[in-house]
């Protein structure tokens, strides 16, 4: 971790892409406490900057943009990026051009970490009977799942070959509440969200690690034994929701694939070449 601050923070100056999203939003509050200054960036409308902000609007995919967005930054937390399933060329712009030009330019500018907003989809094909660790193999459920197992490779090889330190957060579901049944088994609260950032900003020595990104929830696919250095406790869990989806419990319907499988839905859908296609 870098020790730059000026004011006694942890940090200098951390970068947040994706600020202006659903998580972003979330995390921008907590930033204020661990840095002296905070970068947020977005391809779309960040709201007003606070006192300690930094706004960059800047698409991930222009590359001269991306290096200057990174110079003096002590450390990114990566969100920025398509979120869902979406057209193949899309996908190509933002999250595996994206997050190279990101790797790029940390390993120019000397970044030392990255906080990686992976997905379970880069698991989802695996069968809701199985329980998955870190080492569980990649079976991505769409092409996004495939994006973010992109990013966990490349960020794997600049772990290994340049030393540049990456928490891949294989999120589960992290919205305000949980919105389905599956999602009883996949809730990320936002509590607990920016306390897997903390862990991930904080932990000395992290590697290349992989964690999933779930609350406490009563029933569970993925073990974070493996991670269990990064100190993540989750506080939070879908328990208080689950009267809200009684006729189909997560293991219901299994003749559906999208019940079948971890990825839900998402295994259902169709490799989409380019916007409307
Ligand atoms: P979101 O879609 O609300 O936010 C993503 C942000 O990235 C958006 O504000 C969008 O404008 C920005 N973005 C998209 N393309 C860009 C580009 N080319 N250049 C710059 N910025 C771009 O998604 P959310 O929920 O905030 O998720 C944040 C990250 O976490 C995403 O990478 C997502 O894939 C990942 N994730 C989220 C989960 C969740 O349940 N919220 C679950 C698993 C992964
Ligand atoms: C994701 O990766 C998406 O970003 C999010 O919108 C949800 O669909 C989530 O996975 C999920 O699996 O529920």
């Amino acid at each position: 971790m870098t020790q730059t601050s000026l004011s006694g923070k942890p940090f200098g100056r951390l970068l947040l892409t994706g600020a202006g999203g659903n998580l972003g939003r979330q995390l921008r509050g907590a930033l204020a406490e661990w840095a002296d200054a905070v970068r947020v960036s977005d391809i779309t409308a960040l709201g007003e900057a606070a006192a300690h902000e930094e706004a960059r609007l800047v698409d991930l995919s222009d590359r001269e943009a991306v290096m200057q967005m990174v110079e003096g930054v002590d450390a990114i937390v990566h969100l920025g990026g398509i979120s869902v399933d979406a057209p193949f060329d899309d996908l190509l712009e933002a999250n595996i051009r994206g997050t190279y030009n990101l790797y790029e330019a940390a390993r120019k500018h000397g970044v030392k970490r990255i906080v990686f907003a992976s997905s379970n989809h880069v698991t989802g094909f695996h069968p809701v009977t199985s329980v998955l660790d870190a080492d569980a193999p990649h079976r991505p459920d769409s092409l996004y799942g495939v994006t973010k197992c992109f990013g966990e490779s490349l960020s794997r090889y600049y772990y290994d070959r340049f030393g540049i330190e990456t928490v891949c957060l294989r999120i589960g579901s992290s919205f305000e509440e949980p919105k389905n049944a599956r999602m009883l088994v996949t809730f990320l609260s936002y509590r607990d969200f920016i306390e897997l950032v903390r862990c991930s900003l904080f932990t000395n020595r992290v590697g290349h690690a992989i964690v999933y990104g779930v609350s406490d929830n009563p029933a569970s696919w993925w073990n974070n034994t493996k991670a269990g250095f990064l100190g993540f406790r989750p506080r939070d869990s879908s328990a208080a929701f689950a009267d809200r989806f009684p006729a189909s419990a997560p293991n219901a319907g299994l003749a559906d694939p999208a019940h079948q499988f971890q990825g839900g839905p998402f295994v259902l859908g169709e490799p989409m070449q380019g916007a409307g296609q």
